[in-house]
């Protein structure tokens, strides 16, 4: 079996050096096409004492091919972006089998996330460290899309549909979350923060909001002060 490609188990990396590939990409092309049009235009240039062109006398066959192999050529690189990037999104679509999972409901405007232990929070999303989070996500009035920045990752969330989302936070950080969908008025301000914790200090928090969850006991009844019932 081929060694699995970093790039392909971390989709931020994955999308980073599609990016760059593009990058690089439109600027060779840019700079060639730069290049030919200036050889052109000094090639071409105006000549007062022989106005007249000659233009060569192209076959039907020859006139194809400078039209299909150019192409193809120039869009080589099309190609394999497209190639690259459909591979890169199967893969980004199976989820990590060791996760953490947290239920996302969205709406005008805020991200509530509840966590398998039954504690909610709401724009702020804490994780810990080193370990991929899934997202199961809906919304309860419109289409939002969950917006993560810095971990290239960006889905819609919408009524009675179940969407998912995941990333892998490494190290312990803030990161912006941000609605890409347009929501209503209020849209520009539906924003949060993933709070990466290190995963110590995370259990202790999962911990600490779960027991708050846990029913207040009952207060018993003071034994002592009942009176002896003869
Ligand atoms: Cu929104």
């Amino acid at each position: 079996m081929a060694e699995p490609k970093a790039y392909l188990a971390d989709p931020a990396l994955g999308w980073d050096r599609l990016w760059h590939e593009v990058i690089v990409d439109i600027t060779i092309i840019g700079v060639l096409f730069a290049l030919l049009a200036a050889w052109f235009i000094w090639k071409y240039r105006r000549r007062p004492d022989r106005q007249q062109g000659e233009p060569p006398k192209l076959t039907p066959a020859a006139g194809v091919a400078w039209t299909v192999i150019p192409v193809f050529v120039f869009m080589a690189d099309d190609f394999f972006l497209a190639a690259n990037g459909w591979q890169l999104w199967n893969t980004y679509r199976d989820v990590p089998a060791e996760r953490m999972e947290v239920q996302l409901e969205s709406g005008m405007y805020s991200w509530d996330y509840t966590y398998a232990n039954g504690v909610k929070t709401q724009n702020e999303l804490r994780v810990p460290a080193g370990k991929p989070v899934v997202l199961r996500m809906t919304s309860r009035d419109t289409l939002h899309s969950h917006f993560i920045p810095d971990f290239r990752v960006k889905e819609d969330s919408m009524p009675g549909r179940v969407t998912y989302l995941w990333f892998h936070p490494k190290k312990p950080g803030e990161h912006l979350v941000t609605c890409a969908e347009y929501c209503g008025v209020m849209h520009s301000y539906m924003s949060g923060r993933i709070v990466v914790l290190p995963p110590q200090e995370f259990e202790d928090w999962y911990a600490a909001e779960a027991a708050k969850l846990q029913p207040v006991p009952a207060a018993k009844p003071a034994a002592k002060k009942t009176k002896k019932s003869a």
